[in-house]
């Protein structure tokens, strides 16, 4: 394909971005770790990353940082459930980002409508039942071993066939379980048993995973390998290289941006997808809040949004 042929089916085929904001009600987050384990102030911060343009609020009580512990099923539900009842009707639609079938239950009935999984359900035998049943919506993410290890020494064949196949695996098994295909997300799982060049190389060829069909979720946000590229960055520094990362991933064909630090990252997206499309209409629907799925709108040219 010619370089203008290809910049031609990009602008063909580049998503509409849904901003995905984190809330971690954690004390030991990677970049965040104690700055919302306060209920009240975990709700603010919702609302605030709401008007700054989430349409999705990603909410969690276990930290699963390189090296993190295992929190239990008690301590996490008594983390999260204030906050998703604080947040509910905030005006975006509520994720759960937890491995506990007991977690994600209590959450669903809190008014969470996505599972983020970052085992792909792997990590309770009940998840993959909970979601079918409940029918919501689930994001599988990769990662290679578990948090306390998977940075010590990760390795691959070809990282992006083997996350690809890896995801195409658990694509099947979650339908095999009675999961509606059109309800699966899936997410390279960026940091997660990665080097720095697993992580580029996933960013550089995500229209692989794209490939598969389904919504992709991308969460660089503020990670490590972007600190080290630019010389040695504290999380809170790292919002340029999150938009660089998350700019080259709409490029590809990605959706859904998880992100610490939204106003930015979203205008970064909108003028980014624009740009790409040669065109700007206005805003169309805004409905994110009480049904499974995320917005529709005109403006998507595929359909590559979460649906
Ligand atoms: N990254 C983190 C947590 N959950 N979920 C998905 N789907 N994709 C990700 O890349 C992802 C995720 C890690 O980031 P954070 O929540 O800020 O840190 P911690 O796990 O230390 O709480």
């Amino acid at each position: 394909m010619t370089w203008r042929a290809s910049v031609r089916s990009v602008a063909a085929t580049v998503p509409e971005p849904v901003v995905m904001g984190v809330v971690n009600v954690t004390p030991d987050s990677f970049s965040d770790g104690g700055e919302w384990l306060d209920p009240a102030a975990a709700i603010a911060h919702g609302h605030a990353l709401v008007a700054q343009g989430a349409a999705i609020l990603d909410i969690g009580g276990e930290s699963t940082r390189p090296g993190a512990e295992p929190v239990s099923e008690a301590e996490e539900l008594r983390r999260v459930l204030p906050v998703l009842d604080g947040l509910s009707g905030a005006g975006a639609r509520l994720s759960i980002d937890t491995s506990k079938a007991a977690v994600a239950a209590a959450a669903i009935d809190a008014g969470a409508t996505l599972v983020n999984d970052v085992t792909a359900l792997r990590g309770d035998p009940e998840m993959a039942v909970l979601v079918a049943q409940r029918g919501c919506d689930v994001c599988l993410m990769h990662m290679l071993g578990e948090p306390r290890t998977m940075q010590r020494d990760p390795r691959y064949g070809d990282v992006v066939e083997d996350v690809s196949s890896f995801l195409a695996q658990r694509l099947a098994h979650a339908v095999a379980q009675g999961i509606a295909p059109e309800r699966v997300w899936l997410d390279p799982g960026i940091g997660f048993g990665k080097t720095i060049d697993h992580n580029l190389e996933l960013l550089r060829r995500l229209d692989e995973i794209v490939a598969l069909g389904r919504p992709v979720v991308v969460g660089t946000s503020r990670k490590s390998f972007l600190g080290t590229i630019a010389g040695g960055r504290e999380p809170g520094e790292r919002v340029a290289g999150t938009i660089a990362t998350n700019v080259i991933a709409l490029t590809r064909g990605a959706s859904v941006f998880r992100v610490h630090d939204v106003a930015e990252a979203r205008d970064a997206l909108l003028v980014a997808a624009a740009t790409l499309r040669g065109r700007w209409l206005p805003p169309t629907t805004t409905s994110t809040t009480t049904t499974t799925s995320t917005t529709t709108s005109t403006r998507t040219t595929t359909a590559s949004r979460p649906s």
